[in-house]
């Protein structure tokens, strides 16, 4: 770059670098969706077009960004797990959030026309959803200018692995207790023609087996054989086993070495060649991304993917 008089005004900018070697959580939320679930009329309390659409954006954010290993999502909010020993973008805490909510907005609505498609398109504006067969419809896919989702992002540094499993545990806790809230209250005003305060009067102070009781007893509803996207949320991970089974050479050379204590571990992600590391990158583009929709608090689903903690495919 040229050196010009003006040159001195970048001693102003500012980077604030996240910790060195702790587990980075970068978490969008969708801004105002309250409101932008009305306006799009999603299906309460659950409306499995826009969670699938989450989902897909958040396949593509771990798909086009090797270095997260994992994500999870709930509700209008998706939290993407950096590894630990990420040196993406020299940790910079404004450059990885920026590109992390960027990321996930784009694919939001560039994919909004596959899960909405000649629904709430083409529109100017509030209730407008009745215009879908219009020759506007027809051309544009994508939501309607009047309210564009647009999403916030925060950075947070988790310094231990139980503490990032912990942050984890709390989301699909929060999941869990507001759907089984959000499925009994919606019930109640749906199915049994409650208002809204007399359904959220009686459900002050219910515990779970409370509410199960009002959807089994008053809506034959078995809380449990509802669908499990809605009761434990989405989880976005690469899937070696499907390119282990492909390609047994798919995976990095020199795990055998990693496998003793989990400090040794970060060291040796550390410590990695430069061709070690480029081979895990191409393992990882290789790797199938896939959403589930599982128990992530007990350790099953950790033991059976070991390269969520070590960072090596
Ligand atoms: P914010 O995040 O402070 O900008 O405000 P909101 O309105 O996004 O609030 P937040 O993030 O605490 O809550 C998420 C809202 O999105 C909540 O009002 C419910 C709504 N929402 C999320 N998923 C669905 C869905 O599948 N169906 C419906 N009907 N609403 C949903
Ligand atoms: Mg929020
Ligand atoms: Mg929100
Ligand atoms: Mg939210
Ligand atoms: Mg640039």
């Amino acid at each position: 770059m040229a050196n010009s008089k003006y040159e001195y005004v970048r001693a102003f900018e500012r980077d604030e670098m996240l910790l060195p070697n702790t587990w980075i959580v970068v978490r969008v939320d969708g801004r105002g969706f309250h409101k932008l679930s009305n306006h799009y009329q999603f299906a309460k309390p659950n409306d499995q077009r826009a969670l699938e659409l989450m989902n897909a954006a958040a396949v593509h954010v771990v798909t086009t960004i090797p270095d997260m290993i994992i994500a999870y999502g709930v509700s209008d909010e998706f939290s993407f797990v950096f590894h630990r020993s990420t040196t993406l973008f020299e940790r910079r805490a404004a450059k990885l959030v920026s590109t992390v909510v960027s990321t996930f907005t784009a694919a939001y609505v560039a994919l909004w026309g596959t899960m909405f498609g000649g629904r709430s398109v083409g529109g100017t504006g509030k209730g407008d959803s009745g215009a879908a067969f219009s020759s506007a419809a027809l051309v544009s896919t994508g939501p309607d200018l009047t309210m564009l989702p647009t999403f916030d992002g925060r950075a947070v540094c988790y310094p231990t692995w139980e503490n990032l499993r912990d942050y984890l545990n709390w989301r699909q806790v929060d999941c869990h207790i507001n759907n089984l809230y959000n499925t009994t209250f919606w019930a109640m005003v749906q199915q049994g023609g409650m208002t809204a305060t007399a359904a959220e009067e009686e459900l002050k102070g219910t515990v779970a087996a409370d509410k199960n009781e009002i959807l089994f007893s008053r809506f034959q509803i078995n809380y449990n054989n509802e669908p499990d996207m809605y009761k434990k949320g989405s989880v976005v991970v690469r899937d070696y086993e499907l390119v282990m089974a492909g390609a047994e050479k798919g995976r990095g050379n020199g795990n055998a070495d990693d496998d003793d204590g989990e400090g040794e571990r970060g060291q040796a992600v550390y410590a990695l060649s430069k061709t070690q590391k480029e081979k895990d990158n191409k393992a990882r583009q290789k790797a199938k991304v896939v959403v589930l929709h599982v128990d992530i608090i007990k350790d099953e689903f950790w033991d059976t993917r070991p390269w969520l903690k070590t960072g090596r495919p």
